[in-house]
Formats: structure tokens, C-alpha cells, sequence
């Protein structure tokens, strides 16, 4: 990149991080420093104001009532969820499943589709790199069913074994479920490669995306994918809220997974009969305000253009990995070619927590811990790791301030 596209693009990103009333404020006397982003990004006027526009105007139950509000409600809600649809190119909207998150929308699959599929003997392939949502509801159906779980190797740089990946490939797997990106690392995992190579056999592939959603453009068409799932929180958008993408034919055989109001056409004490999709799958009434948070969320992402983002990002992060590289003792986790915009590192001496601890001092937000990846950590014979987690909104000025921080709880531990 050139300086003054640089210098462009910070400018830009300057004036977009003016809508975040979070990042105006100081946390222990130091004007906040957000580097948690991973965890949970925070969240834009353009959505704090369309949850409140909905509290305020709009809010009743959607689906059900005769009447002009609950007509506008469902507008809105169903609005959010054309959103989802287009942000992701699927299909249809009845692709589209809104649930809490990225947690329950592996939960359905485990127990919907994997309920319904596992029988003994049979296996589901995920990765090393997963996080504990992507590994123990598989966990979970494998042992109701008698399966097995099959973990494909990484190698030191944290980056997919893709030669493990296809000999655990087998006439047994049933499912291949892989994170799109690392949440402990930031390894872009070769998703393109593995729905190629596991559809060659018949497996369907679920992708988990929360840490993928925010830095890269999704198309569910184009990745051919089965299904792909992610979290609003992590996306500028509010919590309770995720999305699970389903190929329309996988979803129509899947028998419903929680049941209750919406996902009924008739019940009676003798039969129940289930409605179409997508409302199969959503069970009582849904996070309406949440939802349509999502849907001004992926609005306003929109408009700043994923591609500026990324481009953005991985500015930062080069930044971050070159200053971060300079001081003596700290080791950077998870080197992958492909990475997103975050980086783990431990500093010799300071345990993790310690480090979180001293930076928060000076308003820093980092997360440390095991990033609820422990096979990862067991990997690196780690019990732990600081983790910087960039968003478009941070700045060059930021990431050396972290840089300075380490630097002095360092001098500290001396
Ligand atoms: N999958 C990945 C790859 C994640 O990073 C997370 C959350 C989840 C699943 C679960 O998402 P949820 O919204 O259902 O909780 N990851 C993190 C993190 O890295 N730090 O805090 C939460």
C-alpha cells in the first residue's frame, strides 16, 4: 500500500470510528484502547438506534397478530433477515435461521441433523483449531449416537494439516465441521480446499464463521458450503443474536430441534404437524430487536465495504506483528501465511493474566486465557496466551500504545 492510500483509508476509518460511543470514554483514567474485538466488538449509533427505534415505536410480537404494529414488527424483523440473506448470498431467506449465536447454532445442527444422521461407527471431522463451541456439541451427538470424533493436525504455525485433513477423511464421516477462522491464532483456515475435497466424498460441511464474519466477505454460493454460522455480537451488532445458514435441501430433512410456538402449522394431542422453513427451526418468540440490530449492522459494514475493512485490518496487523516482534521474549502463537487481524502472544516471565491485569491499568482491553480453545493451547504446551484483536475503528497510534505497555510490564517484572 502506498503512504498516502494509507494515510487515505486511516482517514476514513477515523471518521467511521466517531459513530462508536464506547471507544469515546476512558477506562481507568486512559482514554480506552478496545483490543478485545475477538471476544465481542462494539457497536455503532446506526444500531444502537435501530434497537431503540424498535423499543420505542415498533415493538410487538412478530407472526402472529391481525394488528398494524405486530404487521410492522414482522416488516422489520423479516427485513433483518433479508439482510442476512444478501449479506451472504444465499439463496432464499428460508436458508436463513436466526438464533443466539454461534454456540446455538452448532448446538442445532449437532442435535438436529446429527441426531437424525449418527448412527454407531460413523464419524464427524473437525480441526485442531476449533473453539469448544465447535467441538463439544459434536462431542455430544457422537456419544448419543455412538460415533466417533475425528480431529484433523496443525502444524506449528498453527495452520490446517491439510494431509491429516484428507486421510481422516473417511466413508464414515458424516460431517466435516471447521472454523473459517481461528479465534486463539487468526489462521485463515483453507475452507475453498476442504468443502472440495469432503463434498468429493458426499459430506456436507458446516463452517463456523464468528471469528470469519467481521474481516471477510462471505458468499455461501460461491464457497458451496452446508452450512455457516456466526454471531451478531462479533459483527458490530448486539448479542443474543446469531445466524445459522442451512442448504435449503440439508434443512428440509432435518427433523426441528427445540419445539413450541412459530415452528407449528397444527398441533393437536394426538399429531403435530411442523412449519415450513425457515420458522421450523425457530421455536417461541425470537430476539425481534436483536435481529434487527443484525440487519443495521450488516447495513453499516456494508457501507464501509469489507473490502476497505480488510485491507484496513491487515495493515494493522502487519503493524502489530512487526512492532511485537521487536521485543525481546515475546513469542508470537499462530504465524499462519493467512491470518486475520489478531495476534497471540506470550511474554516470557509474565503470565498472560498478569499482563491483561497491567495493561488494563491503561485502559487496554486485550483477553488472555486459553480463548476457549484448550485443544490449541495443549497444542503449543500453553496454558495460556495474550490475544490484540483489531476492528476497522483501531488505529495505528493504539497498537503502539500496546506496544509501550508490554514494554513497561516488562520493566516491571524485572
Ligand atoms: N466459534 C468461534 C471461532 C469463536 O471465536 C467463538 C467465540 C464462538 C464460536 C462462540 O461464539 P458465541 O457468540 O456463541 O459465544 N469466541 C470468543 C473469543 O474468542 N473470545 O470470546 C469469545
Amino acid at each position: 500500500m502506498t503512504r498516502n492510500a494509507n494515510s487515505n483509508l486511516s482517514a476514513q476509518m477515523a471518521k467511521w470510528r466517531s459513530d462508536f460511543p464506547v471507544l469515546q470514554q476512558n477506562i481507568n483514567g486512559h482514554p480506552l484502547v478496545y483490543l478485545d474485538n475477538g471476544a465481542s466488538s462494539q457497536r455503532p449509533l446506526a444500531v444502537i438506534e435501530a434497537e431503540r427505534h424498535y423499543a420505542s415505536h415498533l415493538h410487538s410480537n412478530v407472526h402472529r397478530g391481525v394488528h398494524s404494529l405486530s404487521a410492522l414488527a414482522t416488516d422489520a424483523f423479516e427485513g433483518a433477515r433479508e439482510s442476512v440473506r444478501r449479506f451472504l448470498n444465499a439463496r432464499s431467506t428460508r436458508e436463513i435461521i436466526f438464533t443466539r449465536g454461534t454456540t446455538e447454532s452448532i448446538n442445532l445442527v449437532a442435535q438436529s441433523y446429527g441426531g437424525s444422521q449418527l448412527r454407531a461407527g460413523d464419524e464427524i471431522l473437525i480441526t485442531t483449531l476449533e473453539h469448544h463451541s465447535n467441538i463439544v456439541p459434536w462431542q455430544m451427538a457422537c456419544k448419543a449416537a455412538g460415533a466417533t470424533l475425528k480431529v484433523a493436525a496443525i502444524n506449528r504455525r498453527g495452520e490446517l494439516d491439510l494431509a491429516s485433513f484428507k486421510a481422516l477423511l473417511s466413508p464414515r464421516t458424516r460431517l466435516v465441521a471447521t472454523s473459517h477462522v481461528s479465534n486463539a491464532l487468526g489462521s485463515v483456515l483453507p475452507v475453498a480446499q476442504i468443502v472440495a475435497l469432503a463434498h468429493a466424498q458426499g459430506v456436507p460441511v458446516l463452517l463456523d464463521g464468528a471469528q470469519a464474519i467481521p474481516h471477510l466477505s462471505i458468499d455461501v454460493q460461491a464457497l458451496d458450503c452446508d452450512f455457516y454460522v456466526f454471531s451478531g455480537h462479533k459483527l458490530y451488532g448486539p448479542d443474543g443474536i446469531g445466524v445459522l445458514y442451512g442448504r435449503e435441501s440439508l434443512l428440509e430433512a432435518m427433523p426441528p430441534w427445540q419445539g413450541g410456538g412459530d415452528m407449528i402449522l397444527t398441533v393437536s394431542f394426538t399429531e403435530t404437524t411442523y412449519n415450513q422453513l425457515p420458522y421450523k427451526f425457530e421455536a417461541g418468540t425470537p430476539h425481534i430487536s436483536g435481529a434487527i440490530g443484525l440487519g443495521a449492522a450488516i447495513d453499516y459494514v456494508t457501507q464501509i465495504g469489507l473490502k476497505n475493512i480488510a485491507e484496513w485490518e491487515q495493515h494493522l496487523l502487519h503493524h502489530a506483528t512487526a512492532q511485537l516482534s521487536t521485543i525481546e521474549g515475546l513469542t508470537i502463537i499462530g504465524t499462519a501465511e493467512d491470518k486475520a487481524s489478531l495476534v497471540s502472544f506470550t511474554v516470557d516471565g509474565i503470565h498472560p493474566h498478569d499482563l491483561g491485569t497491567i495493561l488494563d491499568q491503561s485502559g487496554i482491553a486485550i483477553r488472555t486465557g486459553h480463548h476457549c480453545a484448550m485443544p490449541v493451547m495443549q497444542f503449543f504446551g500453553l496454558p495460556a496466551t495474550a490475544r490484540a484483536s483489531f476492528a476497522f475503528y483501531n488505529t495505528m497510534d493504539e497498537i503502539d500504545q500496546l506496544v509501550t505497555a508490554v514494554r513497561s510490564a516488562q520493566h516491571l517484572f524485572r
